[in-house]
């Protein structure tokens, strides 16, 4: 089927306009759509709940809820009410503007009230994935000093609380808690608070949201958005989602990854759409239903969950009714040509691949719903937004040559810091005016980037960013590792999955058994998704004479490549 010849929605964002804006955009046209463009005083929660809940939208469904014990659903005037509960709660017991808040639970509608609540006292929002194990979990309160937690039972065994002085209290949302020491009981403390508040207004750029996020060494960084990025999570949920007022939003990800909050929370509130959140694994059964029982029309999801679906076969498709769907978007990872081929196949309708990331805070390389799609490149830069391919000394490179994908500074969702330290996010820019992603790309002489790949070592698997410093320092933790080093191994479902190189200590020797207690020592200490799929045992590991694990050359060995410059390597 001829791309052109869709019968889908074009999108009200029309081309024209795209090519009269391109570059130039002017943002503060975006800001005379908020109250507080004459204020100066903002607060993101009030634009994105309480704005609908006080005009004709206020019995209209802000959050549709599902998981495998739970059918909800709540109104903006109750997301207001709700999210003002907790914002008593927290202010009760000393809550204040810019202090930490982290949220480590699986997804669940109080989830979204505590994020909400915690913006409205004027809080930061830490949001962490509850898959994390206690190292990572640890790492990430204590380098955020986190006052409050709000937590589960089930995952209270993975916080070292002892460990962590700066946390003073820690909600547990769940039945029967009892209230004792730090812990104190989440629904009942909910339930008894008032139900109006007072909301925190903040400067534009004031914080807003903590987002951890793996680097190719160190520990995880925390990057920090502020409120001044509404702009851009509005008019992108505008132009590239696409939104309107009856649309059905659907959002895959989970808030522990910057898609879950930018477009899981922001962007399609701050447009008063009705979003749904699906909780509960992943499967293509209930995934389909889930679009199905709610009449999904916009959809915004990743390549490995496309792939996956893919792979499940065309004829469970036809079981479900998927004919509300009206666009489609993707995120995370390269987007394959074959799966766009599929998304036209299967569902009458091109998936939309954006590109954006953690410091970036919003989409910035987008396929838009008016604009011809080339199946494989990321898109065209949203207007107001300045993309280029540098060099490593930040001079712009002409149309089909690779480097350095950048953005000139100062886009409204841009990272405004990195959590105690300001030295690693200086290094993010060159010359004072590019912001350097880590990705290498080029652009065609239509103005379209095409991904190439990391310039750096992060993973990328199944849309999971993982740093392999953090998987190597877990995996020299077990008393049989000496030495690790970890690369990301190319996948056709997963785009890559996490291969371990390691050398033994004297006195262990390589077997099947050893293999997997190595990878539930990483799934336990770490994260069940950072666990390496494939372990290899070498006598030694190639290294440079500062001491760093040369991970290009176990990629080189990997894929069976030339090895290249060897000329910082040990003997
Ligand atoms: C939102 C998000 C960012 C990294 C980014 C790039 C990769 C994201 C992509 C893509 C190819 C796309 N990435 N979108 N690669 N095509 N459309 O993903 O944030 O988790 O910080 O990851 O993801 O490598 O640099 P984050």
């Amino acid at each position: 089927m001829k791309i052109k010849s869709l019968s889908v929605s074009k999108g009200d964002f029309n081309l024209q306009d795209y090519n009269q804006m391109y570059g130039s955009f002017d943002w503060t046209e975006v800001e005379k759509e908020f109250s507080w463009f004459e204020t100066g005083k903002v607060n993101v929660a009030y634009e994105a709940i309480d704005r609908h809940a006080d005009s004709f939208r206020k019995n209209k469904v802000a959050l549709y809820y599902q998981d495998a014990s739970r059918n909800e659903k709540y109104t903006f005037k109750e997301m207001k009410e709700r999210s003002n509960q907790v914002a008593n709660v927290l202010k009760e017991i000393g809550v204040e503007k810019g202090d930490r808040v982290f949220i480590f639970m699986p997804r669940s509608p109080e989830l979204y009230f505590a994020a909400l609540g915690t913006i409205k006292v004027g809080a930061i929002v830490g949001p962490l994935f509850e898959a994390f194990m206690q190292a990572a979990v640890k790492d990430r309160l204590e380098d955020s000093g986190a006052k409050v937690l709000i937590t589960t039972p089930d995952l209270l065994q993975r916080v070292p609380f002892e460990e962590l002085p700066r946390l003073q209290h820690i909600f547990l949302v769940g039945e029967n808690i009892q209230e004792e020491g730090i812990y104190l009981d989440f629904n009942r403390r909910i339930q008894q608070a008032g139900k109006k508040f007072d909301i925190e207004w903040v400067d534009r750029q004031d914080g807003l949201i903590l987002h951890y996020t793996s680097g190719s060494t160190g520990k995880p960084k925390g990057v920090l958005h502020v409120h001044n990025a509404m702009l851009q999570h509005y008019q992108t949920a505008k132009w590239v989602l696409d939104l309107k007022e009856d649309d059905i939003y659907w959002c895959t990800a989970d808030p522990g990854w910057v898609t879950g909050t930018s477009y899981g929370i922001f962007g399609p509130w701050l447009m008063g759409a009705s979003n749904v959140i699906i909780g509960g694994r992943f499967s293509p059964e209930s995934w389909y239903q889930a679009i199905e029982d709610y009449g999904v029309t916009v959809w915004y999801s990743a390549p490995t969950a496309f792939r996956m679906l893919m792979s499940a076969g065309d004829e469970l498709i036809k079981r479900y009714d998927l004919s509300t769907l009206r666009h489609m978007a993707s995120v995370g990872e390269p987007l394959n040509p074959e799966v766009v081929h599929w998304g036209i196949k299967v569902f009458n309708n091109r998936i939309h691949d954006t590109w954006w990331m953690t410091e970036t805070g919003a989409q910035l390389i987008c396929n838009y719903p008016c604009m011809e799609i080339k199946p494989g490149s990321m898109g065209k830069p949203l207007p107001g937004i300045v993309a280029a391919i540098v060099d490593n000394n930040g001079d712009v490179l002409p149309p089909y040559r690779m480097g350095n994908l950048a953005i000139r500074k100062g886009w409204p969702s841009m990272m405004s810091e990195i959590w105690n330290n300001h030295e690693k996010y200086e290094s993010c820019f060159l010359k004072d005016e590019w912001y350097v992603s880590g990705d290498s790309a080029y652009m065609d002489e239509d103005g379209y980037f095409w991904f190439q790949g990391r310039v750096d070592d992060v993973i990328m698997t199944s849309g999971e960013r993982v740093g392999p410093f953090e998987v190597e320092s877990k995996l020299v933790e077990h008393t049989a590792v000496a030495e690790a080093g970890v690369i990301g191994k190319p996948d056709p479902v997963r785009g890559e999955i996490i291969k371990a190189f390691i050398a033994l200590r004297e006195g262990y020797t390589a077997s099947d058994e050893l293999i997997e207690e190595i990878r539930q020592f990483v799934k336990k200490g770490l994260a069940a998704h950072a666990a390496p799929r494939e372990i290899e045992f070498r006598d030694k590991l190639p290294k440079t004479r500062s001491g760093k694990i040369m991970r290009r050359v176990l990629k080189a060995w990997e894929l069976n490549l030339p090895v290249g410059d060897l000329s910082t390597m040990e003997d």
